[in-house]
């Protein structure tokens, strides 16, 4: 029987969403806290729990059909395996809406920066030599890379660097190591990514299966089911302002005369503002429900 194979992190900023996101796309895991494998109970669908570097490997090896990591890691691990074998491919199924960060230039607080000409000449000290190489490539630039696995942030006040390119979210470390963000090497976010290697017909359809599945969660939790009631006469303002809706759904309310009962699902983020612009369109008894599957 065929089964496949899932890589996630095993802990860290990325694991608890993505094992999150699988479960609610229906798995159910035999879990074993100290154990790196995890047997699929009701679908034969398996987990590994990895460093998240490794994720990249194991789907270009072929040993995991799928994965869950951040663009920044699997877009590093590619150009690697690029330098060794030139057709390597990668590809991104599913952009996750988590895992968010910027890999940024970032010099010396007291720095000027005018672009990447100013790095003609200089060291920068990184974690990722493949993607700032590719980025100092695209600009023209000449510069030295020096690759660090840890406290890039430092390299700086050392003197081993006179800029750096590393991960920022919020920016608390470069304030604390008094530097500043400059350029944007690269925007990231998790993302499942699938083996280059080819499956036989069963497990190409799981993997269809599965997919589809964590497709309709992650639109699933973009969308929103709105229930109003309106003037019939005002029908075509309203479901304009419903953000990403489809033909809503128009029913009669008993001895209502021209009022209906409108119901849609919107696929973009409903905010206060069209809450209050339903009504001055004539809406009321608004409700915002969650969703929390869809199947296209
Ligand atoms: O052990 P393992 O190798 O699996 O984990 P790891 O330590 O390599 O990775 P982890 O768990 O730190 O991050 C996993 C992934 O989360 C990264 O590859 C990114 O895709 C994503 N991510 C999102 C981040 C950040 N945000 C982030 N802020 N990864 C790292 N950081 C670092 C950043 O470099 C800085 O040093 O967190 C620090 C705090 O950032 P600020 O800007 O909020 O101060
Ligand atoms: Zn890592």
């Amino acid at each position: 029987m065929t089964r496949l194979k899932i890589a996630i992190q095993k802990s860290g900023r990325l694991s608890d969403q993505s094992l999150s996101l699988l479960e609610r796309s229906g798995l159910s895991f035999a879990k074993s806290k100290d154990k790196l494998f995890w047997f699929g109970r009701n679908l034969p669908v398996d987990l590994l729990l990895v460093r998240d570097d490794d994720i990249p490997r194991l789907l270009l090896e072929g040993v995991c059909q799928l994965g869950i990591v951040g663009e920044n890691v699997a877009r590093e691990k590619l150009l690697e395996a690029r330098s060794r074998k030139p057709k390597a491919q990668l590809e991104a199924l599913t952009l996750l809406d988590f895992g968010h960060c910027r890999l940024m230039l970032a010099i010396p607080e007291q720095s000027d920066y005018q672009g990447p000409a100013d790095l003609d000449g200089k060291r920068l000290a990184t974690s990722y030599p493949y993607l700032t190489r590719q980025w100092l490539v695209d600009n023209g630039v000449e510069a030295d890379i020096v690759t660090l696995n840890g406290a890039v942030e430092i390299a700086p006040s050392l003197g081993t660097a006179d800029a750096i390119v590393d991960l920022v979210s919020t920016g608390t470390t470069l304030r604390a190591n008094h530097l500043k963000a400059c350029d944007e090497v690269l925007s990231s976010q998790a993302a499942v990514y699938r083996s280059p290697e080819t499956l036989d017909e069963e497990a190409e359809k799981l993997m269809t299966t599965l997919l589809t599945r964590i497709e309709g969660v992650r639109r699933a939790a973009e969308s929103k089911y709105v229930m109003l009631h309106a003037p019939r006469s005002r029908l075509a303002e309203i479901s304009a302002i419903l953000p990403g809706a489809e033909s809503p759904t128009v029913l009669t309310l008993e001895g209502q005369g021209d009022r209906v009962a409108v119901h849609a699902v919107c696929t973009e983020q409903v905010f206060w503002e069209h809450l209050e612009e339903l009504k001055r369109a004539g809406a009321s008894a608004v409700l915002v429900l969650p969703v929390e599957k869809m199947l296209a």
